[in-house]
């Protein structure tokens, strides 16, 4: 009996899209690495943080298409790329990479519509929140490098920078999380 719920055409999105958040992963943790060895040690434990968000994403999808009993195919990952130029450049980087998934993400809840697979669009919803947040976070980022100066940020202005970011919660706030009485 087939037992296969994913028609062949979402199942292979599905897979190509728990490769894109395993590449995702790769990239934060790519990042974070030159963070680290650029001595900025806040900025490298959020872009780890987030490497680790990553492939849990990437886990969600695997659980999904297994659940679906559709095959999981796991494949080779995309190298990240090459290393940032500086901070400002590295949170571009990041806040392209994030679009770049959104736009993924909005073409399989598109797919799921059209086969009307319900299923599939539901689970696909967490993950338009996510994307929400993520680039909201990605916002958040170049705005705070944008004040330390952006391209041209002093070394004083990247030290605060880095401290603050030590301490930068994984999740950024919606506007559909905010009220008048909590703006
Ligand atoms: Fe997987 O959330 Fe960003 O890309």
């Amino acid at each position: 009996m087939d037992t296969n719920r994913l028609s062949d055409t979402l199942a292979k999105a599905l897979n190509d899209q728990m490769t894109n958040e395993a590449h995702n992963a790769q990239i934060y943790l790519s990042y974070g690495a030159w963070a680290s060895d650029k001595g900025y040690g806040g900025i490298s434990n959020f872009l780890f943080r987030h490497s680790n968000e990553e492939r849990n994403h990437m886990m969600k999808f695997l659980e999904y298409i297994l659940k679906r009993g559709a095959k999981v195919v796991v494949t080779a990952i995309p190298e990240p790329g090459p290393d940032p130029i500086n901070v400002n450049d590295c949170f571009e980087k990041v806040f392209k990479s994030e679009v770049e998934n959104t736009t993924a993400i909005y073409k399989i809840v598109e797919m799921s519509m059209q086969e009307k697979d319900w299923a599939t669009w539901n689970f696909m919803q967490w993950f338009v929140k996510e994307q929400t947040e993520e680039e909201t976070m990605a916002i958040d980022m170049l705005d705070k490098v944008k004040i330390a100066g952006g391209p041209n940020a002093n070394d004083d202005a990247l030290y605060n920078l880095d401290k603050d970011l030590a301490t930068t919660p994984d999740d950024a706030t919606l506007a559909q999380d905010t009220s008048v009485t909590n703006p």
